[in-house]
C-alpha cells in the first residue's frame, strides 16, 4: 500500500468550533492510526483477519470508554471527543472503528448506564485497558431490522438462569470475552445478560467469507443451555428500549466515523486527480472529475456540521434518537457515494489494495446495513416529521 499522506480537509474552518481538547485527542488518534493502523490494515483485509496487536494502541488513545468516567477506567471525554477518535479511527478502516464501537458504545455503556456497581468495577476498568474485549448479541438469524421479535430467551433455574437461542453478525464475537446479550424473561421481556467465554454450552462460530469489514471478525453466538448466574443480569433497565439506547450511542459514533472513511477517499482522489495526466493534463483540470471533486468536499462539509451539531446537542443531553438517526443515514450514505466516485477518480488503480479506497467502500456496505439499515433510519425519521408509524 501507498504511504499514508492524508491530509485532513476543514472547507468551513470546522476547527474554529473545536476546543483544544478536542484537538489533541484528535491529533493523538491522528497520528496513531497513521502509525500503527495504515502500514497493516491493507494486508489484515486481505487476509481477513482482526489485527489484534492493535488492541493495546485502541485503548491507549481512548478509544475504549471515551466518554466512560475515568473512575471505571474510560477517558471521560466529551461526545464531540469521541466522535473525533471514531472519526480518525475509521479513516483508517470501519472495521477497526467497529471494535472500537462495539467495546465502547455496545459493551462499556450498557454495563456504565444498566449494571450494577459490581458489574461496572468488575468489567469497565478491564474493558478500557483492552484486557477484555467485547461484543454485543441483539440480531438474530430471523430478527435484523426487527428485534423486538426476537426469540433468544431465558428461564430461572434458582440461583442461575438457563440461556438458549442463537445471535448473528456479531462483530467481535469470534475473540471476545464477554458478550453483552439481550434475551427475553418467561414473561417476554427484553434484559440484557452478560455472558462469559468458557461457560458451559456458549460457543462463538466465526462468520467467513465476508468482501467488506474483513479486518474485523465477525461470527455467531450460540447459547445451549448455558447457565449464567444472576448477578450477570443487568438490573437497571428492561425493554427493547435499553439495547435501542445503546444503539444511538453507537449510531452516532459512527454518524462521525464515516466521515473519516469519506475525507480518506477525498483526500486521496484529490491528490491522484493532480498527479495523473491524460491527455497531456492532469485529469482533475477536466471538469468532470473537478464536479465529482467539488461534490465531495460539499457533502463532507455538510456532515461535518451535522456531527458537530449533533455533538453538541448530545453534550447538553438533547439529541433525540431520530436526530441521531438522520446523521447515521445521510453520513454512511455521503461516505459511499464518495468512495464509489473517488474509485472512478482512480481508474483502473482504483479497484487495487494500494489504495484504500476499495477497501472503504466495500467496509461501507457494511456500515450502511449494520445499526439500522439506510432503509429503516428513514422511517425513523418519517415516523418522526408525520407521528405515523410504519412498523406497525
Ligand atoms: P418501538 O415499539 O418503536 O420501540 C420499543 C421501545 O423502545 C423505545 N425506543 C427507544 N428507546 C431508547 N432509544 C431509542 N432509540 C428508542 N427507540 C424506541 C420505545 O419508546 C419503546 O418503549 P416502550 O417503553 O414503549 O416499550 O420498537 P419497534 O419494535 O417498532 O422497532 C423500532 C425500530 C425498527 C426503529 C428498531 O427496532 C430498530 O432500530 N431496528 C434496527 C435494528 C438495529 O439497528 N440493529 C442493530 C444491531 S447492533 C449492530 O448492528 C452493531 S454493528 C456494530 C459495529 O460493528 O459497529
Ligand atoms: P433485514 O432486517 O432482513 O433487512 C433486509 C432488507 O429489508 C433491508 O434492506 C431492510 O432495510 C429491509 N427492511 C426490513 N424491514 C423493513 C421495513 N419495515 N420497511 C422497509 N424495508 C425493510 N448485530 C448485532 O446485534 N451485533 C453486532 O455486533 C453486529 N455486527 C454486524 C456486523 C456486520 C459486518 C453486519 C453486516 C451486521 C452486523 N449486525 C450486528 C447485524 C445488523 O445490525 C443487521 O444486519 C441489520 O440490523 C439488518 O438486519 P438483517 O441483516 O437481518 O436485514
Amino acid at each position: 500500500m501507498k504511504p499514508d499522506l492524508f491530509e485532513s480537509p476543514d472547507y468551513y474552518n470546522i476547527d474554529d468550533l473545536l476546543t483544544d481538547e478536542h484537538k489533541l485527542v484528535r491529533s493523538a488518534a491522528r497520528d496513531w492510526v497513521k502509525r500503527e493502523v495504515s502500514p497493516i490494515i491493507e494486508e489484515a483485509a486481505q487476509k481477513a483477519e482482526f489485527p489484534k496487536q492493535i488492541i493495546g494502541g485502541l485503548a491507549e488513545i481512548g478509544a475504549f470508554g471515551p466518554y466512560i468516567p475515568e473512575e471505571y477506567g474510560g477517558a471521560g471525554l466529551d461526545q464531540i471527543s469521541y466522535g473525533l477518535i471514531m472519526q480518525e479511527i475509521e479513516r483508517g478502516d470501519s472495521g477497526v472503528r467497529s471494535t472500537a464501537s462495539v467495546q465502547s458504545s455496545l459493551v462499556m455503556y450498557p454495563i456504565y448506564k444498566f449494571g450494577s456497581e459490581e458489574q461496572r468495577k468488575k468489567y469497565l476498568p478491564k474493558l478500557a485497558s483492552g484486557e477484555f474485549m467485547g461484543c454485543f448479541g441483539l440480531t438474530e438469524p430471523d430478527h435484523g431490522s426487527n428485534p423486538g421479535g426476537m426469540v433468544t430467551n431465558f428461564k430461572d433455574a434458582g440461583d442461575h438462569y438457563i440461556l438458549n437461542g442463537a445471535k448473528m453478525w456479531i462483530s467481535n464475537s469470534p475473540f471476545a470475552d464477554i458478550a453483552v446479550v439481550w434475551a427475553k424473561s418467561e414473561e417476554g421481556r427484553i434484559h440484557g445478560l452478560i455472558v462469559e467465554r468458557g461457560m458451559e454450552g456458549f460457543s462463538t462460530p466465526e462468520t467467513h467469507n465476508k468482501w467488506s469489514l474483513r479486518a474485523s471478525a465477525t461470527g455467531e453466538l450460540i447459547f445451549d443451555n448455558v447457565k449464567v448466574p444472576k448477578e450477570n443480569l443487568l438490573p437497571n433497565k428492561s425493554g427493547l428500549g435499553a439495547p435501542l439506547m445503546c444503539l444511538d450511542s453507537a449510531r452516532f459514533g459512527i454518524a462521525w466515523g464515516a466521515i473519516g472513511a469519506a475525507m480518506d477517499c477525498y483526500d486521496t482522489a484529490l491528490r491522484y486527480a493532480k498527479e495523473r495526466k491524460q491527455f497531456g493534463k492532469p485529469i482533475g483540470a477536466f471538469q468532470l472529475q473537478q464536479k465529482k471533486l467539488a461534490e465531495m468536499i460539499t457533502e463532507i462539509t455538510k456532515a461535518q456540521l451535522l456531527a458537530w451539531r449533533l455533538g453538541n446537542l448530545r453534550n447538553e443531553g438533547k439529541a433525540t434518537s431520530a436526530q441521531i438517526s438522520m446523521a447515521k443515514r445521510n453520513n454512511v450514505d455521503m461516505a459511499l457515494k464518495i468512495a464509489r466516485d473517488a474509485r472512478q477518480i482512480l481508474g483502473g488503480m482504483g479497484i487495487t489494495g494500494e489504495y484504500s479506497i476499495m477497501r472503504h467502500m466495500m467496509n461501507l456496505e457494511s456500515v450502511v446495513t449494520y445499526e439500522g439499515t439506510h432503509d429503516i433510519h428513514l422511517l425513523i425519521t418519517g415516523l418522526d416529521i408525520t407521528g405515523l408509524n410504519a412498523f406497525k
